[in-house]
């Protein structure tokens, strides 16, 4: 079942996470606590569980790859804590706690998520050092995380949501910066896993497909829950022009378009994911359908 996959590749991610700053380092101490407090912070863990089950897709080892599921999902929580600060969302919660800043004061913040990103391309070099991976491999890998993690990456894609916050008019423009701000590292989650077990270049192109596909979606899917999550709190339909405030798919063409539209990125991304010749294709088809059909 996948359900029992997702809860054990948890724990086996969480556990990593919570031993990757070593104890015998010396860390201001407000540092230390204010990194494992996002990082700890229970995410769903996607990120780091594509990592995995990419790595197991091609033959590889969930535990060579575990460094670098960690790493990724320390860039996702750097993104999370620089995106809640006043000076982009101002959010004071996030997945049920308080946000980082509230915790710890704006500027520890900053410092915890500039030591998160950093430490992501420390946690990555460990691949090779401690479980042998060719160097060659983990190049690659660095290479591509400051692509995809980067200014033409999830950074760019950031930058272009903040620069259109008032006037996105074009489908292709939202498509754009989802597919930057959220496509771009579940693209790089998947081929970074696929980089572990020694992927070709056809299998790495078939999981960047399906990557771009199955994040498209995901985002779809994300703002089709925060709709009706605002529809439950109402007790009411969310009326068109109190939807308006937030540029999202379901703006442009409709709940039930968008959830169409779910299902068929969904499809395609599996369809891409069949072409790649992997020998254990079964847990990222699986995972693509779960992700279609969360509710949270
Ligand atoms: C500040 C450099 C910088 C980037 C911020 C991640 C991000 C970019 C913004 C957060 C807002 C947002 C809606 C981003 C789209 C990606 C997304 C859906 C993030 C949430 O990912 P989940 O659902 O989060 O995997 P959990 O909490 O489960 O880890």
């Amino acid at each position: 079942m996948i359900g029992e996959y997702i809860t054990s590749n948890t724990e086996i991610v969480e556990s990593a996470l919570t031993q990757s700053l070593p104890p015998a380092w010396q860390i201001p101490l407000p540092l230390r606590e204010s990194m494992n407090y996002s990082l700890m912070a229970g995410g769903k863990r996607l990120r780091p569980i594509l990592v995995l089950a990419a790595a197991e897709s091609l033959g590889g080892t969930k535990e060579a790859a575990l460094p670098v599921a960690c790493a990724i999902e320390m860039v996702h929580t750097y993104s999370l804590i620089h995106d809640d600060l006043p000076a982009m969302d101002n959010d004071d919660y996030r997945r049920g706690k308080l946000t980082n800043h509230k915790v710890y004061g704006e500027a520890m913040a900053i410092l915890a998520g500039d030591a998160l990103l950093t430490h992501a391309f420390y946690s990555i070099s460990q691949a090779h050092k401690v479980h042998g991976i060719p160097a060659e491999r983990v190049l690659a890998i660095t290479e591509e995380l400051s692509a995809y993690a980067g200014a033409r990456g999830m950074v760019g894609g950031q930058a272009a949501d903040m620069l259109g916050e008032q006037g996105i008019t074009k489908l292709e423009e939202l498509e754009y910066i989802h597919s930057h701000k959220t496509s771009d590292l579940i693209v790089f989650s998947l081929r970074a896993g696929a980089h572990i077990a020694g992927a070709s270049h056809a299998q790495l192109q078939a999981l960047s497909q399906f990557g771009h596909a199955i994040g498209l979606a995901f985002q779809i899917q994300d703002d089709i829950l925060d709709i009706i999550g605002d529809e439950a709190k109402l007790g009411k339909p969310v009326k068109s022009d109190e939807k308006q405030q937030k540029v999202t798919y379901p703006y442009f063409i409709g709940m039930e378009a968008s959830e169409k539209k779910v299902r068929e990125l969904t499809s395609q991304g599996k369809e891409a994911l069949l072409q790649a010749n992997l020998v254990h294709p079964e847990r990222l088809l699986q995972l693509a359908d779960y992700l279609m059909k969360r509710d949270h």
